[in-house]
């Protein structure tokens, strides 16, 4: 199937290049979207190097407001409108591993619309992150899946590939969320509208060794209020108007 693979970047410099490289070869059938928000160190000039020398790489440069899901969201639209079958998306910075890639990619067809590179299933794991990020993330899961009654271990994990068929039957533009909380709230209307089964294939996860993470408390605390909203509008059906459609 016809696939290509999102990655979403702001100051990604010290990785822009290795990691597209390493994509390539791992991944050479795999063509490449990188979003970038108009990174103030230039990784969007990096990357638009990088596509002239390999091919099969575009460049978005957004100048929209800024953030992972709006980033994420135009790409897809893009992807759509390109008539890729699979959407896969990556972070840039070495968290994910390229090699598995292909993998997570083959798993879609016609009855998965998401499969998840996931932490927490067994063979999945979590290398040097501090033990606050590990609490963070496997807290936030448990109770991610609590609310949204998801039966996913890792919601909230970027490290994805998603039937285009299923893409095309989401609202992206209606979406909320601005930050990760994207990531929880694709699961969570997959599951919602029945748009195909989500799986979860296991990942190591290894912790960025250059550049900043840009999680922040904003992002923390957008994903703590919309996971609580869709939670008690689900239960109680007050609020169902902020439910994603
Ligand atoms: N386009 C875009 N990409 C972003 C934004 N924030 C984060 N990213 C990218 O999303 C991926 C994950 O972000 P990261 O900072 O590593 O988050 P963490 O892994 O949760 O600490 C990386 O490739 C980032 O460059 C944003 O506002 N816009
Ligand atoms: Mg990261």
């Amino acid at each position: 199937m016809k696939s290509v693979l999102i990655i979403p970047t702001f100051n990604e410099a010290a990785n822009i290049e290795r990691f597209l490289t390493q994509v390539r070869t791992d991944a050479p059938n795999t063509e490449i979207l990188v979003v970038d928000d108009n990174s103030p160190d230039g990784t969007a000039k990096i990357a638009e190097s990088v596509a002239q020398r390999l091919g099969s790489i575009k460049v978005i440069n957004r100048t929209s407001r800024r953030g992972y899901a709006p980033a994420s969201r135009d790409a897809m639209l893009a992807a759509i409108e390109s008539g890729y079958e699979v959407i896969a998306t990556m972070d840039a910075d070495f968290s994910h591993d390229p090699k598995v890639l292909t993998k997570l990619i083959s798993l879609v067809n016609s009855d998965t619309a998401l499969v998840i590179g996931s932490r927490y299933v067994p063979g999945g794991g979590v290398t040097n992150w501090p033990l606050f990020r590990r609490l963070l993330s496997k807290w936030g899961n448990l109770y991610t899946a609590f609310c949204l009654r998801l039966k996913i271990k890792d919601c909230t994990s970027g490290f994805r590939a998603y039937s285009a068929t299923s893409l095309k039957n989401i609202d992206l533009d209606g979406l909320k969320a601005d930050g990760y909380a994207f990531l929880s709230e694709m699961a969570f209307v997959i599951s919602r509208k029945k748009l195909g089964s989500i799986v979860e294939s296991p990942i190591v996860y290894v912790d960025r060794a250059f550049g900043e993470s840009k999680m922040n408390t904003r992002i923390m605390r957008e994903s703590m209020v919309l996971v609580t909203r869709w939670g008690f509008a689900l239960r109680t059906g007050i609020g169902r108007k902020h439910l994603p459609r």
